[in-house]
């Protein structure tokens, strides 16, 4: 197959359906989206029940993590930021961080073309079995709550002004915590952090239905990160994670509550199909559906950046080769935003108006889910200078066989 043939032949029929100015839209959008990939995608995290099984060629310290993240974006051009995890990154005990690390990592991420993105304090390494920002030990809310400000600081000095606070805290059985003073202490020393961190540094609350918690997480759902957010101030909101919620729940109509309400957002990006299973990013229809909301809400790609919610990739699963996983998240990412430009609003306007049902539905699905948007994404790339698959041009590099040799 001649492939810039068969890109301008889809082209062509793609503008034929769709519109000139609805594919050209799509492919500037495609050039422009940015997803930053989590450091420990390449590490030896994940291995769930498999024990300690992880692909050959992980990365085994934060600097291979981020030779990795930089090949990433040598092939895709849209990751140019790197998702840190401060106790995983930043730290030789994994209980405090070590600034000279954080100043080792931000000079090496410079060297190798790129940079640092959200940086996210870990509050479930040693020591928070019983709670962090919830404990009802004094000291140990005191420790966490000095990592998060330490976050804010290297967030500010060294990386995008991002921190994404995602807490493990939670109980097993009824009875076990008090529920209303357990939410309380996450209020109170949430509050705390905001009021010593910067202005200019924002926070995202992420929620999560279960795990570790059986019977309670303390921020469980999106109304309980949005009551949260609202409380601290404008600097904060809520972080979606595709992972965290009960089946079947429509996170598109969260979003344009989000939206709607004007309130800081941002994304995990992952595939779900049990519970919290962090896998790669499926080019599925509620994706694109999601994108739609994001691209008429003016949040993702927006010129003026400050109107952009924050987008991440956080997925780990050792069963699968991380970079095959992580390219295909990319992919699968740009796939649905093409998809959700190509909608025409006008028309499912009309529709909408004459109550329409069917049609409007039909309307949404020709785009969202019948029609083939590669050409779109391939093209993206080409005008780039970078290749048109990138998991294709990753099996050609002998990267793999590199790290496999290197990091026996
Ligand atoms: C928790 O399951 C989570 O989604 C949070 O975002 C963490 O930061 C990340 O996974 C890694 O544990
Ligand atoms: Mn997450």
């Amino acid at each position: 197959m001649n492939i810039e043939k068969w890109i301008e032949k889809g082209i062509e029929q793609l503008k034929e359906e769709f519109g000139e100015d609805l594919v050209e839209k799509a492919l500037n959008f495609v050039k422009n989206f940015e997803v930053e990939i989590p450091s420990w995608v390449f590490g030896n995290f994940g291995g769930g029940r498999f024990g300690s099984y992880t692909p050959p060629g992980f990365a085994r310290n934060i600097y291979e993590k981020i030779d990795d993240a930089s090949f990433v974006h040598k092939l895709t051009g849209a990751t140019p930021r790197l998702a840190t995890h401060i106790l995983w990154d930043f730290s030789n005990d994994g209980i405090f961080p070590d600034i000279k690390i954080v100043e080792n990592v931000y000079n090496y991420v410079k060297e190798k073309n790129i940079s640092l993105g959200a940086i996210s304090p870990t509050y479930f390494l040693v020591g928070s079995h019983r709670g962090s920002f919830t404990s009802i030990d004094k000291e140990i809310r005191k420790r966490y709550i000095e990592q998060t400000i330490f976050g804010a600081e290297i967030a500010k000095k060294y990386a995008n002004k991002l921190l994404t606070l995602w807490f493990p805290d939670g109980s097993l059985y009824p009875g076990e915590i008090d529920l209303k003073r357990n939410y309380e202490r996450m209020k109170l020393s949430l509050i705390e952090c905001y009021e010593k961190i910067s202005k200019d540094v924002k926070i995202l609350i992420e929620y999560k239905l279960f795990e570790p918690g059986t019977y309670s997480t303390t921020i469980p759902d999106w109304g309980t990160s949005y009551i949260l957010a609202k409380s601290l101030g404008k600097n904060a909101g809520v972080l979606i994670d595709l992972g965290h919620h009960p089946h079947g729940v429509n996170i598109e109509q969260i979003v344009a509550t989000l939206i709607a309400e004007d309130i800081y957002g941002g994304f995990h990006f992952n595939t779900r199909y049990s519970a919290d299973d962090d896998l790669s990013v499926e080019p599925n229809l509620q994706m694109a559906r999601i994108f739609y909301e994001l691209v008429k809400g003016n949040v993702v790609c927006n010129k003026d950046e400050e109107k952009n919610w924050a987008y991440m990739i956080d997925q780990a699963c050792s069963r699968e080769n991380r970079f095959h996983s992580i390219l295909n998240s990319i992919d699968s990412l740009q796939i649905s935003l093409a998809r959700s430009i190509l909608v025409n609003s006008e028309k499912i306007e009309k529709f909408q108006k004459d109550d329409e049902i069917i049609l409007a539905n039909r309307e949404f699905n020709k785009a969202i889910s019948l029609c083939d948007v590669r050409p779109i994404v391939y093209k993206a790339r080409l005008e780039k200078g970078l290749p048109y698959d990138p998991l294709k041009a990753y099996i050609e590099s002998g990267y793999q066989k590199k790290i496999e040799e290197e990091r026996k």
